[in-house]
Formats: structure tokens, sequence, C-alpha cells
């Protein structure tokens, strides 16, 4: 690990062009680890340019914006790409992998699944968040961190140990949020920003999709849904469910809470995976071609919601047994 930030180190020391990108459904470790690191190699009088597939989702936009596929005149011009957040080259979605092809490719990233498809790989399973190797990142390259790539970080941080509550929350999180704070972060006004506000459309969805909650008889396993219809008649989007499996997750008893959801994709469904015990839901979502953390994973699967529910409930049952 100690060996590939130094490598990373010197190949940014080396040249003068970098594109950023991360993963499809941006979330506040995707969006904040890149802000954080544009901010840095700016600093280190770098050309940057962040490009992901989709626009940063109105919950993250105070942090800036970056510039979609379509949106480009002409391929960018870069020598290096750096890809945060991401366990493969699939999570960029379909438009910005083209954009790749014959760079210098370094896959910064904390996900235990990680394909480690990049020149330079550095993975490390142990952070709370990709955010926090970028803080890493800052300090190993000696850079000064500016209020704005603080507010990134801290977002990244805040978001990917949900508040402080996860199991990958640690001493180094709270110390290096503490770090953030001196600079000028206001925890009061992020937590409301991110977590205060609420679409009317996204609560219509949320009241739909908790009224399909069901648990096993054991009461082990709780899952939730949300299909198509729900999002059109409520006006809500794909986003707004990001965090709906933790509803289920909060129920007594519960060890494993799955939300499964329509796609965009006809005939695929998405999942959300997350484990309260000693169930590594990582495992589960990889038999699927997933992946993600131990506590918290997600994977697609071809069918239907009503063949997908049972197919994977019994698959679940069975890992707990
Ligand atoms: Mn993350």
């Amino acid at each position: 690990m100690t060996t590939n930030i130094n490598e990373i180190v010197g190949v940014i020391n080396k040249h003068d062009s970098f594109l950023i990108a991360s993963h499809i459904n941006p979330d506040g470790d995707a969006v904040g680890s890149q802000f954080a690191l544009k901010s840095l190699l700016e600093h280190k009088k770098k050309k940057v340019v962040i490009v992901n597939a989709e626009p940063v989702p109105f919950t993250y936009s105070f942090l800036g914006k970056w510039i979609c596929p379509g949106e480009l005149k002409s391929k960018p011009n870069f020598e290096v790409a750096i890809i945060l957040d991401s366990a493969d080259l699939k999570r960029l979605g379909k438009t910005v992998p083209p954009l790749l092809s014959d760079k210098i490719l370094i896959n910064i990233d904390h996900h235990v699944s990680n394909g480690r498809f990049g020149r330079i790989n550095w993975i490390d399973s142990e952070a709370s968040a990709t955010g926090e190797m970028i803080y890493h990142l800052y300090k190993k390259m000696d850079c000064k961190i500016s209020k704005d790539g603080a507010l990134a970080l801290y977002v990244a941080i805040l978001t990917d140990t949900g508040l402080f509550r996860y199991t990958n929350t640690d001493s180094t999180t709270h110390d290096i949020a503490s770090e953030l704070l001196k600079i000028g972060i206001e925890p009061q006004w992020v937590a409301e920003r991110i977590y205060g506000i609420n679409s009317l459309a996204s609560m219509k969805l949320l009241a739909l999709a908790l009224s399909t909650i069901k648990v096993s008889d054991d009461g082990r396993i709780g899952w939730l849904y949300v299909r198509s219809d729900m999002l059109k008649k409520t006006g809500a989007s794909f986003q707004d469910t990001k965090d709906f499996v933790n509803y289920v997750r909060s129920i007594r008893g519960l060890e494993v809470a799955i939300f499964f959801s329509e796609t965009e994709t006809k005939d695929e469904i998405k999942l959300s995976l997350r484990s309260k015990g000693k169930t590594d839901v990582n495992a589960i979502a990889r038999n699927f071609q997933g992946g993600g953390h131990p506590q918290a994973s997600g994977c697609r699967i071809k069918g239907k919601l009503d063949e997908v529910i049972p197919m994977v409930i019994a698959g679940v049952q069975k890992v707990l047994r």
C-alpha cells in the first residue's frame, strides 16, 4: 500500500494533465473525493478535468460541477486518468471508459472487491472512504488543505461512514474530521445540507416503498422494493432511493437488509445489501458480479422483481444457516 501511494505521488509529480472520474449513481464519497483530489492537483499547478457519466446529484451540487461526456466538444487531452471509489471500470458507465484508452490509469479505492484494473492500484479496504485516502495523499504530498478541499473531504467521510455510525468509523476518521473542522467546516451546515433536505416526491416514494417491507419468518432478513411505476406515480427519481435500505436495516433483530429496485434497464433488478451482524454481504453480491464492502454492497440481477426477490431471499437464508 505504502509503495503504491509513493508511486502515485511520483506519477503526479511527473505529469501535468489529469482526468478524474468515478462511478455512476455518484454518492458523497464519489463526489467528495473527486473534488478534493481536483483541489490537491490544482494546488500543485496541474491541469485537471473531472468527467463522469452523470451530472453531480443535487444533494452534492454545493461542491461544484463536472463535465459529462455528452458536453465534450472533443476528446479531452490529458496524460493520466485517476479513477476513484470504483471497484471496476464498468462502474464508470458506458460513456467514460472509451475516453481513457491508452492513458496511464491510476486506481484509488477502498472497496475490498476492487478488480485492480489500473496501471497503479492503491486499494485500502481499511479506509473509511476514498476521501480518507485522498486526505492521506494531501499529507504525503505535503499539501495545505484549502477550505474547498476540506469541505469535499468532509462530505466523503461523513457520507461513507453514515454520519460516523458504521464500523468503518474509528479514531482516525474522527482525527481527520477534527482537522477539517479546524479548517472551517461547519458540521451542522453540511449534515443539514445533505441529510436535512428531501423533496416531497422522494417522501411520497418512501411511503410507497415502506409499505412493501417484509421480514423473513425467523426475523433475520428484511427487504423492501421500488417499482418503476412508483417512481412515475410520485415523480421521484432513482437517486431518491439511496437511503431506503437503511429503513429496513433499522428493524430490531435483523441481520441482513435488502433493497430491490427496478431500473431503467428492463429485466434488471438493482440490489442494495446491508449487514448488521457477521454476514458478509460483499460475498453475497459477488455471486451476482457485484460487490462493495462486507457490511454494504450492491449488485444487479437479470430478471423480474417477483422472480429475483424470492431467489435472493432463499440464497441469503442458505448463507445465514
Ligand atoms: Mn466509498
